[in-house]
């Protein structure tokens, strides 16, 4: 797919999801890499590093984007001429996408030993890992149970869910996003995906999650999130915000009734924040972790350690002190 045709699609959420748009970013970026007819290795670096701005630009929340961009675009490094730059994004972008599939697998595979048979899981919005979860539990592990699925307002990412949920023959509840509380005291087990897992081991994900998060810690639910490790903010280790996207009024009001209520504003942050004290366990493709223990995943496994920082964005140690 076309570089712009990828950045579109996932601005207007065609494409959506945190894995699936690090995985079209990768793809967008092999594709820009492979049609780019330069002969520079400096022209070729300059199209690609915009081309990864253009991607990056898109959906400020998800980390696996920036990440997995990251990833591919650090082929351009050690490479010295065109076809060897163009050569090493090939190969990473591949890599990229053929690891994150995998990953979703294993954790799938960890999180089916965390449900039980006979339980009733809640899951929010539309999550390949906290689905692979679900899937592997009902499927390989043949574990009897039932789901709970929310709406997920304004844009029903909860269709999708249901629609593989019944596509796999498990027993689904739909309900809609405010009912959560009313059915807490029937749920064993919540688990969710995210687009980002910060330093403090907080997890930003869709719009509600925190909200079901509070309703799970008063009932003493278990409260699971399944994230891949490129799903962790390496910037938040030195104190940089995950930013939650704000969408357009028009996801809330019918434009019949745009701008008839002057004195209104509409609201719409599609991402919230759940604190690490709500979540009991983030499973990851390396293994479950306390929430405690994701600066361990960001400088271990993504390579993130301090002075890795440090020289990335040449920030002098003294000077923070
Ligand atoms: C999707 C969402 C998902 C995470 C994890 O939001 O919040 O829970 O992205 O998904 P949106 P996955 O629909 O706004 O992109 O596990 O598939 O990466």
């Amino acid at each position: 797919m076309l570089l712009t045709e990828t950045a579109d699609k996932i601005k207007r959420m065609e494409i959506r999801g945190a894995g699936r748009i690090a995985r079209a970013a990768v793809e967008a970026l092999k594709t820009h890499a492979v049609s780019l007819q330069v002969q520079e290795p400096e022209v070729f670096r300059r199209e690609m590093m915009s081309a990864a701005e253009i991607l990056t630009g898109t959906r400020p929340t998800a980390v696996s984007l920036p990440n997995a961009v990251q990833f591919v675009m650090q082929g351009l490094r050690t490479a010295k001429t065109v076809e060897e730059a163009r050569d090493e994004i090939v190969r990473r972008a591949d890599t990229f996408v053929h690891d994150s599939t995998h990953a979703v697998e294993r954790i799938g595979e960890i999180g089916a030993r965390h449900i039980s048979d006979g339980d009733v899981i809640l899951t929010h919005c539309n999550s390949e890992a906290a689905l692979a979860c679900i899937l592997a539990a009902h499927g390989k592990a043949g574990k009897e149970i039932e789901v709970y699925a929310t709406e997920v307002r304004p844009q029903n990412q909860g269709l999708l869910t249901i629609r593989t949920l019944n596509e796999a023959g498990i027993r689904t509840n739909y309900i809609v996003d405010s009912a959560v509380r009313y059915f807490i005291n029937e749920i064993d087990l919540v688990i969710v995906g995210a687009d980002a897992v910060a330093v403090n081991g907080a997890v930003v994900n869709k719009i509600g999650t925190a909200q079901i998060a509070l309703a799970a810690h008063e009932a003493r639910t278990n409260f699971i999130v399944a994230a891949e490790t490129y799903k962790f903010a390496p910037r938040t280790i030195f104190g940089e915000l995950i930013q939650i996207e704000e969408r357009e009024a028009g996801e809330l009001l019918p434009p019949e009734l745009a701008g008839a209520f002057p004195h209104v504003r509409v609201r719409n942050p599609v991402f919230d924040v759940t604190p690490a004290n709500f979540i009991d366990l983030i499973i990851t493709e390396r293994g479950a972790i306390p929430p405690s223990l994701a600066y361990l995943i960001i400088s271990e496994h993504l390579g993130w350690g301090i002075e890795e920082f440090q020289k990335a964005f040449h920030i002098d140690a003294k000077n923070q002190e």
